[in-house]
């Protein structure tokens, strides 16, 4: 296999006393962390649109990085583009991929040839899976960046474009399938609306689960095992989009009688232009059984779109790891990171570094997230905090046998409530800082 990425070598957890930039400070694979290694704790995996695909195109100019791999024939080009991500994947530990149909084979005029194109491209995905024990965490279908998806794909006014749709995800979910993908993602693309004045919202909400339902029939029909995932994100590029949180997608699903098939794959930055924390979100999927993957990334606070950073804020990865040690850890999912090097980053050393910086600050929240657990104080400030519906009127209120009338008795004979407990915010805040730092 030719090295594409030849400037640099295999990546090592060094320590973090080392001043090797192309070295992992804080990702030791094989340390144990809360039970398991960080590898299967963290179980991350490379966006194959990011890595091998974006070049850095903005509104204003074209890209900057060059990800040629050297070809100039479209196929060759995406037969490059999977070895270099091998490549890429091996030098830097990294044993998980996720893709778009469209990022591995480029389309052709038609479905027919289309497809072919991708059977070839799976055939050497497959071999090179075989051979360095590589995995698909997810794959999913690009519904949105071709001009026929400028209306949606399943929520489209148009049912040609419906069906154009249903045949492209019956095709990822076949591939997904035969790379023994433990996912398949629903991102909704371009499924929302710019403005209700040309919209039939319910026609467009049906349809979308209409499309759902068949694809998981079809997936299990062919023997896919995985699970289904659907990604909220409120804004971008549609003014509103479908799955704007998980909140929003749960009562879409549960609706639609679709609970029971799809988790939930959330994302740092679609969590907070949601206005939530990326928390937040974790919290209410774990909370509703739902939490399934992770696209790790961050935005930025100051700009309105989903800029997928790398994620570097220490605070944020260790309260995204202390919420999946909570939920048991990951099981089918894991860590994707849906995150590219900014556009000045243009060189292929910025790559490693981006995935070095995104590794050892999850590394590094893991560790933080283990000893929040282990040091105890948050989880059992939260445990006193609701000890009142431990005893007398609280049991009653929990074990739902507690009525208006004994309620209202209860609050007679009590005359008023004459005490409450702080919720002492900024000393837990402070709790972390000493759990962080250490000192
Ligand atoms: C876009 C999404 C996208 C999905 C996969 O904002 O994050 O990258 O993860 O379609
Ligand atoms: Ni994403
Ligand atoms: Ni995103």
């Amino acid at each position: 296999m030719s090295e594409y990425y030849n400037k640099i070598s295999k990546i090592k957890y060094e320590g973090a006393g080392s001043d090797n930039p192309l070295s992992f400070k804080y990702y030791n694979p094989d340390e144990i962390v809360a039970g398991k290694s960080m590898r299967n704790q963290l179980k991350f995996a490379m966006s194959y649109w990011h890595t091998m695909c974006a070049e850095g195109t903005d509104m204003f100019g074209v890209g900057t990085a060059d990800k040629s791999f050297g070809a100039t024939d479209s196929m060759a080009h995406a037969e490059a583009k999977a070895n270099a991500a091998f490549e890429l994947m091996d030098k830097l530990d990294i044993d998980y991929y996720c893709f778009h149909d469209r990022d591995i084979a480029p389309e052709a005029d038609n479905l027919k040839e289309t497809n072919a194109r991708l059977d070839k491209i799976q055939g050497i995905l497959d071999n090179l899976m075989k051979s360095t024990g590589k995995k698909l965490l997810w794959g999913t279908a690009n519904c949105f960046g071709n001009p026929r998806y400028m209306h949606g794909a399943g929520t489209a006014p148009n049912a040609d474009v419906f069906a154009f749709a249903a045949a492209q995800i019956k095709k990822a979910l076949e591939i997904t399938t035969a790379l023994g993908g433990e996912g398949y993602v629903f991102w909704g693309g371009r499924e929302g609306y710019e403005t209700l004045l040309n919209t039939n919202m319910a026609l467009e909400q049906d349809n979308m689960a209409r499309l759902m339902k068949m694809t998981v029939d079809y997936g299990r029909s062919i023997g896919f095992k995985g699970n289904f995932y659907i990604e909220p994100k409120p804004k971008e590029p549609t003014k509103h989009q479908y799955d704007f949180d998980t909140a929003t997608v749960l009562a879409f699903l549960r609706k639609y009688g679709l609970d029971k098939d799809f988790k939930m794959n959330i994302e740092a930055n679609h969590a907070t232009l949601a206005g939530h924390t990326f928390q937040h979100e974790l919290r209410v999927a774990a909370d509703n059984g739902v939490f399934g993957s992770i696209d790790a990334n961050q935005g930025d606070m100051l700009l309105g779109w989903d800029t997928d950073q790398f994620p570097t804020n220490v605070y944020d990865t260790a309260m995204c790891m202390y919420e999946v040690l909570r939920a048991g850890g990951f099981t089918t999912g894991g860590l994707n990171f849906d995150a590219k090097t900014r556009r000045g980053s243009y060189t292929q050393e910025d790559v490693f570094l981006a995935y070095i910086a995104g590794m050892d600050s999850f590394a590094l929240g893991l560790k933080v997230a283990d000893k929040i657990i282990k040091d105890g104080r948050i989880d059992k400030f939260v445990e006193e905090r609701y000890a009142s519906y431990k005893t007398g009127i609280g049991a009653k209120i929990v074990a739902g046998t507690a009525t208006m009338e004994e309620l209202e008795q209860y609050a007679l004979n009590m005359g008023d409530v004459t005490t409450n407990i702080s919720g002492k915010q900024e000393y837990l805040e402070a709790v972390i800082n000493s759990v962080m730092f250490g000192v």
